[in-house]
């Protein structure tokens, strides 16, 4: 067959290949904006609907609402296209690109355990702690968060995988263009039982709380049973308040139990706010890859692993599937291998896109959106993102999407 990583045990977006060789603090580089290609192979090809074909909506019979008001015309989806450019490249790998509020630069994070920062020019070292990262395969640095008073108080917040394999969340103060290492204050350290599935996503959500995304320990099938565990701080969204005046940190209202918000998740690789709306790719076992969107102020939801992976029941045939949150956009393997979030576009510069959750495959290197609706549109062709490894929007808004090789691509209006 033709898609070699069926079978293999859940390779999140990131390749072991090379881990074992991190380029360390080779320089990236800023590519000239004159000089911008677009990574298409073919002009991107009109983005189709695609319900019903080899992609599977589950939106008509789960979650999404019906809709009974027609959006706005802001000029149709079907007459926008899609081209990237190589904004930068020569990372070891980079994962998140990330722009505090109200502040022109972005910062890429590399698993290798360095944050980059660049202001129009070539990136530079904002933070580096390699040495205290285990950078090997789905292990490594993984997320950044600025705090949503940045601007005020300097402080950011990482996650990363430590030398002896446990989640550890940091907050740090940036100093300008380069962090402060003596700084560094640990808020939270979890165990991992395997090496994958490390979750990794950390931000802030419109409720000023610090949301952080965890996998279900790793191996295979949930073994070592967290799914549905609300005392468990795997295989959840946790949620914790954060910030200057709080010494580490505290539960907020509204958690399950605990650290807890939501349970159920496999491998949440990436996950974003939009408004109301939480939106999240989870990454599936061996069949089925998914996205999921639910009302964050209407509760705690269930997403379900690992009594169901996607639609479909994985413990048992004929599983109960009360209560469980039911992906609004999903695809089988075969049309891919893992899936790569995401961020929901809300720039300016292509507003027919706006409220689309941007995603794309690891393995085949495709890229598509989704809506609430549950209305897929494909974007670019497999081939064009082979090794997506994570996704971020600038200061304005505008998408950009990191692979495996380095590099970093902005999305925009094919002219
Ligand atoms: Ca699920």
């Amino acid at each position: 067959m033709r898609y070699l990583l069926v079978g293999l045990v859940a390779a999140i977006a990131i390749s072991a290949c090379g881990s074992s060789d991190p380029k360390g603090l080779a320089q990236p580089t800023l590519a000239p904006v004159a000089t911008t290609t677009s990574l298409a192979t073919t002009t991107a090809p009109p983005p189709t609907e695609s319900p019903g074909s080899s992609t599977t909506s589950a939106a008509s019979t789960t979650s999404a609402p019906p809709t009974t008001v027609a959006p706005e015309p802001v000029g149709a989806l079907e007459d926008l296209q899609l081209e990237s450019f190589e904004a930068a490249s020569g990372f070891a790998q980079p994962v998140l690109l990330v722009s505090p509020p109200a502040d022109e630069r972005w910062f890429v994070v590399d698993q290798s355990g360095v944050i980059w920062v660049s202001s129009g020019s070539d990136p530079a070292v904002f933070l580096d702690i390699n040495a205290d990262v285990l950078f090997e395969g789905e292990q490594g640095l993984l997320g950044l968060a600025f705090h949503p008073d940045f601007v005020g108080n300097d402080l950011f917040y990482v996650y990363y995988i430590a030398s002896n394999g446990q989640t550890v969340v940091e907050s740090f103060r940036g100093m300008g263009d380069a962090a402060d290492p003596e700084s560094r204050t640990e808020i939270l350290r979890i165990d991992q039982p395997a090496g994958n599935h490390n979750g990794g996503m950390i931000t802030f959500g419109p409720d000023g709380n610090l949301w952080i995304g965890m996998g279900d320990g790793g191996g295979a099938n949930d073994q070592f049973g967290h799914g549905q565990r609300s005392d468990s701080l795997l295989a959840s969204m946790l949620r914790i308040a954060v910030g200057p005046d709080i010494d580490g940190y505290e539960i907020p209202a509204g958690n399950i139990a605990d650290e807890v918000w939501a349970i159920g998740l496999r491998n949440p690789w990436r996950f974003t706010f939009d408004g109301d709306d939480l939106w999240i790719a989870d990454v599936g076992q061996n069949k089925i890859e998914e996205v999921d969107v639910v009302d964050w102020t209407a509760g705690n939801p269930n997403f379900g692993w690992p009594i169901m992976e996607g639609t479909e029941c994985f413990q048992t045939s004929g599983c109960d599937q009360a209560g469980l949150v039911l992906p609004v956009y999903e695809y089988t393997h075969g049309d891919g291998c893992s899936i790569t979030g995401g961020v929901v576009y809300r720039g300016s510069a292509m507003p027919e896109l706006s409220g689309q959750f941007l995603f794309a495959d690891y393995c085949t290197g495709w890229l598509r959106s989704v809506g609430e609706d549950g209305q897929v549109w494909d974007w670019f062709p497999a081939g064009t993102f082979s090794g997506a490894t994570g996704f971020g929007v600038d200061a304005a808004g505008e998408p950009f999407v990191l692979t495996s090789n380095g590099s970093v691509f902005g999305l925009k209006a094919a002219e």
